[in-house]
């Protein structure tokens, strides 16, 4: 057991050696980088297709998609017209430092304004790997259950962001939404919650401005 406590610490410093490099790379480019994380069929790839459609056209933007099998994902950003590079992990529930440097590299990305990186769907796994990002995103659907962010504290405790997602569905699901938000303050009282569907559009105007000042800080800093 302690071994593989000590094999652990190692490859996530490791992991953090690489992050810090990943990260000077788009401090260097002034690139924002958003590290989305859910479990499966939250709809990660969903409020990225909006979210590309929302923004301003001036912006550049490219999305890593992380999955285990299949570049359907990716296939769904390119159609939009944006660069998307498809990470396949051979069965790991993560994404790694390495694996975005690679997949930078291979994705042959121009310099953009803002790279999405959609995590594996897992609400788990991701938590613990730093991929060089500004901030990590956590999407819950209203179809999970309202008790999911205690019950899994530690990704709604570091994404700074938690979007709450297919408000279009509130009205058919039993989930209590101030209940839910009161959870996530509480594991993260400085954290920003949004509540949204991509499907309808409702609340993405939010989530564009919120993108739109992340940026802008991270150029003015
Ligand atoms: N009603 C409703 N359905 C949505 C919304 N957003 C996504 N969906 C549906 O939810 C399902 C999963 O959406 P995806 O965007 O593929 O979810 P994902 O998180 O990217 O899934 P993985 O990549 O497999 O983890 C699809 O059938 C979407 O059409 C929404 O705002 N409202
Ligand atoms: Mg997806």
């Amino acid at each position: 057991m302690k071994q593989v406590v000590t094999v652990k610490r190692r490859a996530l410093a490791a992991n953090e050696e690489r992050a810090e490099r990943l990260r000077s790379r788009f401090a260097a480019s002034n690139t924002l980088v958003v590290n989305l994380i859910s479990s499966p069929g939250s709809g990660k790839t969903s409020l990225l297709e909006a979210t590309v459609q929302a923004l301003d056209s001036k912006l550049r933007c490219a999305v890593i998609e992380g999955d285990v099998a299949t570049e359907n994902d990716a296939n769904r950003i390119r159609a939009l017209g944006v660069p998307a590079h498809q990470i396949l992990t051979s069965g790991a529930c993560h994404l790694d430092a390495r694996l975005v440097e690679n997949g930078l590299a291979e994705g042959g990305f121009p310099e953009v304004d803002i790279l999405f990186i959609e995590n594996v769907g897992n609400l788990i796994c991701p938590t613990s790997y730093d991929l060089g990002e500004d901030f990590k995103v956590v999407v819950l659907s209203v179809t999970e259950g309202d008790d999911k962010p205690v019950k899994y504290p530690a990704i709604f405790s570091r994404a700074e962001v938690a979007v709450i997602s297919k408000s279009d569905l509130l009205a058919y699901v039993p989930f209590d939404l101030e209940a839910v938000k009161e959870q996530i303050t509480s594991l993260n009282p400085s954290g920003e919650i949004l509540v949204l569907s991509s499907l309808k559009g409702d609340g993405v105007d939010d989530w564009i401005g919120l993108l739109h000042a992340r940026l802008e800080d991270k150029r003015r800093a």
